[in-house]
């Protein structure tokens, strides 16, 4: 067991229980030229996480941590997307279609793959997730269950959408969710404000948050 200096409070890691979840750096949502890009947004927001969180990785491989991925995309077919999730937002290109990486969050386009920065390992499962959080209609829970593990060490994009979501989801599943914070990010500093103090508040009623260089601090260093 070693310590986290932590909002609201000390975390207290145990490393054989501990998974790192790393939501959503799909190349759509972090390159420029992907679809987040196409769409306006600046992108400068969401890659200042890649290199903190790059450490972070080396460091929790390093200490034999479980890491584990995730992708928020759909069936070729489509068949698991929800027609009011195609629907919202009224854009003239959306989910399934044409965009400058392949068809837009569609399993084995390009633009839905994990940015070569932190690409997946060989055997760290890496979850396909409809949704915005990470356990709706996915195998994580199960997976975390039998492994073991207890306590999320979380990182991704984007903060108040996927991050939040899934942070939530596993709070009511009975995980210990740790935030981290320069490894989210968010296209709205607001958001990425708001999105963080939403986690900690009230005594930490979804979890706690911490930068990244105490994370690494309180993992093992063999
Ligand atoms: C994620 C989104 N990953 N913002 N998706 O947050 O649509």
């Amino acid at each position: 067991m070693s310590v986290i200096e932590a909002e609201p409070y000390d975390f207290e890691l145990s490393p054989s229980r501990a998974a790192m979840l790393i939501i959503d750096m799909q190349r759509d949502f972090l390159e420029p030229g992907g679809f987040g890009d196409a769409l306006g947004n600046d992108v400068t927001l969401l890659r200042k996480t890649i290199a903190p969180t790059r450490r972070l990785l080396d460091a929790a491989r390093r200490a034999g941590l479980t890491i584990i991925h995730t992708r928020e995309g759909h069936r070729a077919d489509l068949a698991d997307l929800p027609p009011a999730k195609k629907a919202r937002g009224r854009f003239a290109t959306g989910i399934g279609d044409a965009g400058p990486m392949g068809r837009i969050l569609v399993r084995g386009e390009p633009g839905h793959d994990i940015i070569p920065e932190l690409y997946p390992l060989r055997g760290e499962p890496v979850i396909d997730k409809p949704g915005k959080g990470a356990f709706h209609a996915t195998d994580l829970d199960a997976i975390l269950k039998n492994l073991g593990i207890a306590q999320l060490i979380v990182c991704g994009v984007t903060t108040e959408v996927c991050v939040n979501t899934s942070v939530r989801e596993a709070n009511d599943r009975g995980y210990d969710c740790l935030v981290v914070s320069d490894c989210v990010g968010s296209y709205f500093p607001e958001f990425q404000e708001m999105g963080l103090r939403m986690i900690k508040a009230q005594g930490g009623i979804f979890g706690w948050v911490a930068p990244s260089e105490a994370v690494i601090a309180a993992l093992p260093s063999t």
